[in-house]
């Protein structure tokens, strides 16, 4: 548009050049204007073709990961694997499950991670029932829990790692990372078992950042506990007192199934925040925390990160 106006104003100083040697220094100076918004238009065009081909990504991603799919993956891994490196919902069907199970994939870090928990905004209640947490609830694309039977199935099938990645309200991130994550099954009470802790967040599961705390503290080999079945190891009910379904001891030092509280720094009866305690202690409820899992052996496709990369990137 504001090239055809140039052009326009162009053309008439043109014709009125005939008549008037004046207009010469305009004329250089509007051809000078000329070139510098045609050379605007193409960047725009280059930006504007990009944009399209984010989009077409995406519209293929999504109806495709939608649709019951030709090959049947058993993680987000494999949907990784196979090309799809867009985070969205897919269809997976973990070996030993009845059924296709529908997934959020994480295709950042490195991707193929299939994603078991969010918290965001508080939206969804996490004080639920055995059952609820037993098949899931909430939100794939907005807070959840993807199910302990289906979590069992995850970690049973291979050796995974899962990662945890939180932020708190002064946008700051850490994670944590556990080899070896696996979820025993129902008549095991979904009792927790994993190795190795890397990370920036602080060794929360294993409670050994205190020697002394971990007896307690620690969430290894912790049964799954709900308001309304106790399996932990404190004489009342550390989900009823801290409303949430998690892997408590006597009770945590991590509870990422707590109370969503807006703005961190929280007081309450007891700590039942959403609480990663080696980072920012039993007094301040996270932001956002993402738990998800992948296979120790997953390769990540750098060659495609690197061809994905200008898209994202400033121009
Ligand atoms: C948690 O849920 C149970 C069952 O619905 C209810 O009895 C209890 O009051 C809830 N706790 C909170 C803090 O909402
Ligand atoms: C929480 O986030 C989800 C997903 O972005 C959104 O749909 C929902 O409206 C949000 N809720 C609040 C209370 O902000
Ligand atoms: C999983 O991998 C870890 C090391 O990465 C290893 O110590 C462990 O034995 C493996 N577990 C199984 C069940 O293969
Ligand atoms: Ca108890």
């Amino acid at each position: 548009m504001a090239l055809l106006i140039g052009v326009i104003i162009l053309s008439i100083c043109t014709q009125s050049l005939k008549a008037s040697d004046g207009c010469s220094g305009d004329l250089a100076r509007l051809q000078e204007r000329e070139q510098l918004l045609k050379r605007q238009l193409q960047k725009q065009e280059l930006l504007l073709r990009r944009l399209l081909l984010m989009n077409q990504q995406n519209d293929i991603t999504r109806p495709r990961s939608d649709q019951v799919q030709d090959t049947q993956y058993t993680d987000c891994s494999q949907v990784y694997g196979s090309g799809f490196k867009s985070s969205a919902l897919y269809r997976i069907k973990p070996s030993g499950s009845p059924s296709t199970v529908k997934v959020y994939c994480d295709m950042t870090d490195g991707g193929g991670w299939t994603v078991l928990q969010r918290r965001i905004n508080g939206t969804e209640s996490f004080n639920r029932s055995w059952t609820d947490y037993k098949d899931g609830f909430g939100d794939l694309n907005a807070e959840f829990w993807l199910g302990n039977d289906n979590l069992h199935l995850l970690t049973t099938q291979g050796n995974y790692s899962v990662r945890i990645n939180l932020e708190d309200f002064d946008g700051h991130q850490r994670y944590a990372e556990y080899k070896n994550f696996q979820v025993a099954n129902e008549k095991d009470q979904y009792r927790l078992t994993f190795g190795a802790y890397v990370g920036t967040a602080g060794d929360a599961l294993t409670g050994s950042y205190q020697a002394p705390d971990s007896k307690w503290a620690g969430h290894q080999g912790m049964k799954f506990s709900t308001y309304d079945q106790d399996n932990d190891n404190y004489r009342g009910s550390c989900a009823q007192e801290d409303k949430g379904g998690w892997w408590f001891n006597k009770c945590h030092s991590a509870n990422l199934n707590g109370v969503y509280y807006p703005n961190g720094h929280y007081s309450a009866v007891t700590d039942d925040g959403v609480v990663w305690y080696p980072w920012r202690g039993w007094w301040y409820s996270l932001k956002t925390c993402v738990m998800k899992l992948r296979p120790i052996e997953h390769k990540t496709d750098l060659t495609s990160d690197q061809i994905a990369a200008p898209l994202r990137g400033p121009s």
